[in-house]
């Protein structure tokens, strides 16, 4: 039975316990996972969950240079009010390649991809995912698509925003709009394929005792995630292939000129992508979960409520898609519907974030650099969360829809939220990952300039939406040039934050301390095997916990009973 082949629901056969190596091996750095080979071939043709993640965080690392450089570029233009710096034509291209990476090559698959590929199955005493061709399989369908629409910018780029709203998209747009959405459409078949992966994976391979309510929640987030790529996925990927036949042969279902109705699309749109922004965002929740009681030496708060509010998400997501719809015609019924269904949202997310703070209180805290991420998380996706509220009332939708206030909204959530997770994560399991400690005051360092400069950048611009400026557009009134020249300014600094990690992390890879199995003292199973993890995962048979986050100072949940 060789790497990843095996596809029983146990954890007991395999070379696990076969393994020639004396107890000591557990916390050796022999057998590894990064050292077990050392050929591009077993880098590309690997079928072991922790080699395809870092596939995957290469990849996306990839994405998000390309993102972050057209977003400087577009927060450039905006310096001068004149539209001076590119053509309207080139802004509209930048923005579009911006969203269009970032949303569909970075944030979808980036915690799940890495983080969740790579813990999953050592969360849950697996050897692998139940399915690691698979897994390999959905990184190719991953690139392939990636290609098709870096060849759409190579070509000469796409101006449609990355929502390809009709009828530009159909009948306006004379860029390269197919090749680029067929690239988007292939890179659906991965999410749908790792969805897939992960619902078996959690379903059936949980090591004996690892019972629902003693996973992690990391696990009950990519598991809540995992319901969306494979409910959702489907919607946008037949909605794609209904534009590109429409633009390719006008079949006319969303041109008017040929029958069609250009909203149709909006909806089906609208019907995958609001439950995506949950793609993006439960993952980060499950990242949070599990640094905050790690940083707290404090069990989490309310584990079944935080477990249940992922599921709840996952639900109440898809029925909330209109209020993007809000000004577009829809029916005063639907958008009340919408609209107060959208306030439910609130609900689950609320939760979450009083749990988290929760856990936080009465904890004893160490502010290391994932804690201090997880803590601008929380804040930012406050922000971004209650701001969801004021564009979910009809009345002020009216006022900022379609402006920089929504701009804002959505950065504080995907930028405030998603980024930070994924930072946390990366510098909460870089040990784990990579064997090795990185600096922690460059990390420290990196994430005030991150949170300070994030803020510089993005806050300016719920006020210029809320005096009305409008967003993708390249010129602007005079009036609005101050906020917008700090707003490139707080994205300077937001870059140099970005930079540092990319380069202390780099460099701890060669010349970082060595990093002990359990550096932060965390509860977990993925903690309970060496730094790097063996190539088989675990070499004796994992011991599920009894209850999940038993950490030191247990949370009084039950408090009332016994005051
Ligand atoms: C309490 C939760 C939330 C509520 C009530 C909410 C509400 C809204 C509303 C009403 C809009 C439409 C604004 C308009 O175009 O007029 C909007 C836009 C948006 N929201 Fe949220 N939101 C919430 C959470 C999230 C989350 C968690 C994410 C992402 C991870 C997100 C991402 C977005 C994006 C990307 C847009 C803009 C789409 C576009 O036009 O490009 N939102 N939100
Ligand atoms: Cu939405």
């Amino acid at each position: 039975m060789n790497s990843g082949s095996m596809t029983s629901g146990t954890i007991t056969d395999g070379p696990a316990l076969r393994d020639p190596h004396t107890p000591d091996s557990r916390l050796g750095h022999g057998a590894d996972y990064l050292h077990a080979e050392h050929t591009l071939r077993s880098w590309f043709f690997t079928t072991d969950h922790k080699r395809i993640a870092l596939l995957y965080l290469a990849s996306i690392t990839a994405f998000f240079v390309i993102g972050a450089v057209t977003a400087g570029l577009v927060r450039l233009a905006l310096v001068v009010p004149d539209g001076q710096v590119f053509t309207n034509d080139t802004y509209n291209k930048l923005f579009t390649i911006h969203g269009v990476v970032m949303v569909w090559f970075f944030l979808i698959p980036s915690i799940p991809a890495t983080f969740g590929n790579f813990l999953i199955p050592l969360m849950i005493g697996a050897r692998d995912l139940a399915f690691p061709k698979l897994n390999l399989a959905s990184w190719y369908v991953f690139m392939t698509g990636a290609i098709f629409t870096l060849v759409s910018v190579v070509l000469g780029g796409v101006d449609t925003g990355w929502t390809f709203y009709t009828p530009l998209s159909t009948a306006f747009s004379n860029t390269w709009v197919v090749p680029a959405l067929i690239g988007v459409t292939i890179v659906g078949f991965s999410s749908i394929l790792t969805g897939l992966n992960f619902v078996v994976t959690i379903h059936t391979m949980r090591a004996p005792g690892m019972t629902w309510f003693r996973l992690p929640i990391f696990v009950w987030t990519h598991y809540a995630t995992s319901l969306i790529f494979l409910l959702a996925t489907p919607v946008i990927t037949v909605a794609l292939i209904l534009l590109i036949a429409e633009r390719a042969f006008h079949i006319g279902v969303f041109d008017p000129a040929y029958g069609g109705d250009p909203v149709l699309f909006q909806h089906l749109f609208w019907f995958y992508s609001h439950p995506a922004v949950y793609i993006m965002v439960l993952p980060g929740m499950g990242v949070i979960s599990e640094i905050v009681p790690a940083f707290a030496q404090k069990k989490l708060f309310g584990y079944k409520f935080v477990a249940y509010a992922a599921i709840g998400l996952a639900s109440v997501t898809f029925f909330v898609w209109g209020h993007h719809m809000f000004v577009n015609g829809q029916s005063d019924l639907a958008s009340v519907a919408f609209s107060v269904l959208s306030f439910a949202v609130a609900v689950p997310s609320a939760v979450k974030v009083y749990n988290w703070t929760a856990t936080i209180h009465k904890g004893s805290l160490k502010l290391d650099t994932p804690m201090l991420y997880a803590m601008g998380y929380i804040g930012l996706f406050v922000l971004g969360g209650l701001t969801g509220l004021y564009l979910a009332t009809l009345a002020i939708n009216q006022h900022v829809h379609a402006t920089y206030f929504v701009v804002a909204h959505f950065h504080y959530i995907m930028v405030g939220g998603t980024v930070l997770a994924f930072l946390g994560g990366l510098h909460f399991w870089w040990p784990k990952i990579t064997g090795r400690m990185y600096s922690e005051a460059w990390g420290r360092i990196s994430a005030f300039l991150i949170f300070i400069g994030f803020n510089v950048t993005f806050f300016p611009q719920f006020i210029l939406g809320y005096l009305g400026m409008p967003r993708r557009y390249h010129v602007y009134p005079p009036e609005f040039q101050f906020l917008n020249i700090l707003s490139s300014a707080g994205s300077t600094i937001l870059a140099v934050g970005y930079i540092f990690p990319m380069v202390y992390l780099v460099y701890s890879i060669w010349f970082g301390k060595r990093a002990p199995a359990n550096p932060w003292d965390a509860r977990g199973l993925e903690w309970t095997v060496a730094s790097p993890p063996p190539a088989h995962n675990f070499l004796t048979e994992p011991q599920a916990p009894k209850i999940p986050y038993d950490y030191p100072i247990q949370a009084r949940e039950t408090g009332r009973q016994h005051s």
